[in-house]
């Protein structure tokens, strides 16, 4: 049974819930789900040992960062196991990228933080300089899909920035979360400074409200994000989040059409196409519109199917290939269930999938699905293909192919996208800011931009008096 993590103590309170293997659907393991006493308890820890972590110098804080990456890479199979049992990922991806992140997450920002200078502004006779206080206590609510890279994340830059944390992984993947909270005390963090409960939406419901929390990093679905942006706005605490995508790909006739399709293989199926950054939807240039569709789609059918993180998970996206048909779509390979015959029959996959035909309309090319699939249409101009990306309501993300520089820059630069990738896919600096602009998110994360987020700036004015000539 996993326990809460609070105080740096194993707190066994609150009634069990069961969570599920999605590669059989068989029961996993059991764990208490968070109430109002235990999350009351973790925040009141994270007070606690907020004044203390905050006092220590920057440095030292990095110091402690070091040391947790230490510590995962010395958890590092504990880990993948962990991960992997939570969510089927492939053991490939979780060693090479999950876990890995996780440590480097931590030695990033250690280094970000050291190096970074305070503000300050001179004019004759006033010197100016901020000086930034952490916000105090985060409320960290991390999501299923990538739940240790995304937890680290958050958690390197709030910490080094000095708040404390308390931090609810999904109720689907507490595995990995588990493990960090062991990882602290092995390292011998202070107590308090990482507190994590386990729980379904109304237990991060309750710690997002509690007045002892003073922001919110969260991770997930634009749905989950405005509830989180209303149930804060009474006491206006800050928010940073990186909501839902509907990413376009465009691809130009100039494009490596064999580098275009691996990418776009990556960008649209990769961990079952359950990370915001997938490509959903592709704009393809007419000349090779019906050559780039049959090799994607026979690349398709090569993909090893990943499950769905959950039964409830793997319904809404057979329901967006439903409703796909039920538009008028047609359906170049996949669109239903794959037969393993052995116990992957009851676990939560479904086929990889390539639709196109459908208007932009269409419920299918609007909304967000999170699964392993993508419509394909075709354009005939540049200027097209940029309309046809920004007609969206959301903007984490796009890719774009082609061989032309100056195309590339010009394409980049009108894409209302908060990342655009040129000619790859997910290829990641973490100095750089990270998130989305319209129903995507709110701010940004990765480098300065996350220590913005978790600390407040105080500016202090100083008249400088003139000696009299
Ligand atoms: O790689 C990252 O830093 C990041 N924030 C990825 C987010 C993926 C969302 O599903």
């Amino acid at each position: 049974m996993l326990t809460h993590f609070i105080g740096g103590l194993r707190v066994a309170a609150g009634p069990p819930f069961p969570v599920h293997d999605p590669v059989t659907g068989e029961v996993l393991r059991q764990v208490h789900e968070a109430d109002p006493e235990v999350v009351d308890r973790a925040v009141r820890a994270a007070r606690e040992a907020a004044r203390d972590w905050a006092a220590l110098p920057v440095a030292e804080r990095a110091g402690w960062m070091r040391r947790l990456a230490d510590g995962i890479e010395a958890r590092f199979d504990d880990l993948v196991a962990a991960e992997i049992a939570d969510t089927g990922k492939p053991l490939e991806q979780t060693r090479t990228l999950d876990i890995p992140r996780g440590a480097q997450n931590f030695r990033a920002f250690a280094e970000i933080a050291a190096q970074r200078p305070d503000d300050a502004f001179h004019l004759p006779g006033v010197l100016s300089y901020t000086v930034r206080r952490p916000l105090g206590v985060v409320a960290v609510i991390v999501p299923w899909n990538l739940p240790f890279l995304l937890m680290t994340w958050k958690l390197a830059p709030a910490l080094v920035a000095g708040n404390t944390v308390v931090v609810k992984p999904s109720e689907n993947t507490p595995g990995s979360a588990a493990l960090f909270a062991e990882i602290c005390a092995e390292v011998g963090l202070p107590d308090g400074v990482v507190n994590v409960v386990f729980g379904h939406g109304p237990s991060g419901r309750l710690l997002v409200e509690h007045p002892g929390v003073d922001g919110v990093t969260f991770t997930g679905s634009t749905a989950t994000g405005r509830a989180i942006m209303k149930s804060v706005s009474d006491r206006v605490k800050p928010v940073s989040f990186e909501l839902g995508g509907k990413n376009a790909g465009l691809v130009f006739a100039d494009c490596d059409l064999d580098r275009a399709v691996d990418g776009t293989v990556k960008s649209v199926f990769t961990n079952g196409g359950q990370v915001c950054l997938c490509t959903e939807r592709l704009y393809v240039e007419r000349p090779i519109f019906e050559e780039f569709c049959a090799r994607l789609a026979a690349r398709a059918q090569e993909v090893t199917p990943q499950p769905m993180i959950s039964a409830e998970h793997r319904e809404k996206v057979l329901s967006y290939y439903d409703l796909a048909r039920s538009e008028g779509a047609k359906v170049l390979t996949g669109g239903g269930v794959p037969s393993f015959g052995d116990s992957r029959d009851s676990g939560y996959f479904v086929e990889p999938t390539v639709v196109t035909g459908l208007s932009e309309w269409s419920r299918f090319n609007r909304e967000e699905i999170f699964g392993p699939v993508c419509h394909v249409a075709p354009f005939d101009t540049e200027a097209e293909a940029v309309d046809l990306a920004n007609g969206s309501d959301y903007g984490l993300a796009a890719t774009l192919w082609t061989t032309n520089l100056d195309r590339a820059h010009r394409v980049a630069q009108r894409l209302e996208a908060g990342l655009v990738w040129v000619n790859t896919w997910y290829l990641r600096d973490l100095r750089t800011p990270f998130g989305g602009v319209k129903l995507s998110g709110i701010g940004r994360e990765g480098g300065t931009q996350s220590l913005d987020f978790y600390s407040e700036p105080t500016t202090i004015t100083i008249k400088l008096e003139q000696p009299d000539a």
